[in-house]
């Protein structure tokens, strides 16, 4: 398999390459979306900067332009740089600093193999959306957006004993499914709303940590949620899994429960979740992420109009520090690479 960054090299070639292949002038960066002015500007300083001032998302055919073109390509979660486009991108491009941690918009694999380098930006989003994931927990069991609403509406008639009542969530089971960075951000913070902190994951996190966590690790996924009050996910979207909380996993929850995902919509299989929502077999759902992005189910609007669920447009992680701190990691694991040293951020296939 040809990977290009198998070894720092910090030589540049006499062909006018450096031991990575890129270019000893300035390489051309393209840019995907529109970023914060303070990256931009520092992009433009550092590399020939080809950025999107519209934001609009580009095409197939405008993105399999810029694999022919650019030496690097910075893409984002809307981007989806499957193995089609990848085969099409010229022999100069040698990395694809992903602007965003999550990297299932792109087919890693088949970069790999053609000598493309894959970098993503952990770490820097964790606690923003950490904190989202407690808003929507706070909001579904609490009914915050719903009772937000009568006040603009006029609906608001006064206090009443009995009215807008929600559920108090201290003293409540959260299971966390995916206890990485972000699944452990949650645990702090849900210890500190009095909540019991549960956990599944694919490995157990080390004692100490779930000692410091004072989470409860369950090895099967299945019953855990049989015994949840909120359930919360935090896995990466990879093939295994895709629909980890499928229409049969979801049966298991129990009828007063809630569902939160910050995650990625698929991981959960929607339709499924739709029907137990309608159904009344479940309680609620806060979701931040959606299976078919940006297409929201009618039937979720539906029911967000109801009352039932929270729904926020994938704006987990948008705060202007973080999408800051995200341009500049995009800037470190470009520069690194074209300085001819392994970029902090690689993402090989074993982590997916
Ligand atoms: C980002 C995310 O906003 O980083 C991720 O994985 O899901 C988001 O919070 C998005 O990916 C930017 O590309």
């Amino acid at each position: 398999m040809a990977t290009s960054c198998r070894q720092p090299i910090s030589s540049a070639g006499r062909t006018g390459r450096d031991g990575h292949g890129m270019p000893q002038k300035k390489p051309l960066v393209v840019v995907t979306r529109k970023l914060p002015e303070v990256v931009e500007t520092r992009m433009r300083e550092l590399f020939d900067v080809r950025l999107n001032e519209t934001d609009a998302p580009m095409s197939n055919a405008q993105l399999a332009d810029a694999m022919r073109a650019a030496d690097v390509l910075v893409p984002t979660v809307t981007d989806r740089i499957d193995s089609g486009l990848v085969a099409q991108a010229g022999d100069q491009m040698k990395l694809i600093a992903n602007f965003g941690n999550g990297v299932d918009n792109i087919d890693v694999t088949s970069a790999l193999r053609r000598g493309i380098t894959v970098t993503n930006t952990p770490g820097v989003l964790t606690d923003d959306t950490a904190d989202m994931t407690m808003a929507l927990v706070m909001a579904v069991a609490r009914r915050i957006v719903e009772g937000a609403q009568t006040i603009p509406s006029g609906e608001w008639a006064g206090w009443s004993p009995t009215w807008m009542l929600g559920h108090r969530i201290t003293g409540k089971k959260l299971g966390i499914v995916g206890m990485g960075r972000i699944g452990q951000a949650v645990a702090v913070r849900a210890a500190a709303f009095g909540l019991e902190v549960h956990y599944h994951n694919r490995r157990r996190v080390a004692l100490a940590t779930e000692a410091k966590l004072g989470a409860t690790y369950w090895e099967s996924l299945d019953q855990m949620l049989a015994r949840m009050d909120i359930v919360s996910v935090h896995c990466p979207h990879t093939p295994a899994t895709y629909h980890l909380l499928s229409a049969r996993r979801l049966k298991y929850l129990k009828p007063h429960a809630i569902v939160v995902n910050t995650a990625r919509g698929e991981i959960i299989d929607e339709n499924a979740l739709v029907r137990m929502l309608e159904g009344n077999e479940l309680a609620g759902a806060g979701l931040d992420v959606f299976e078919h992005e940006p297409a929201v189910s009618p039937k979720l609007v539906k029911l967000a109009k109801a009352g039932k669920v929270t729904l926020l447009p994938h704006m987990g992680s948008a705060t202007i520090e973080g999408r800051i701190d995200m341009g500049e990691k995009v800037i470190v694991n470009v520069k690194t690479f074209m300085d001819g040293h392994r970029p902090p951020d690689r993402v090989l296939p074993s982590m997916l």
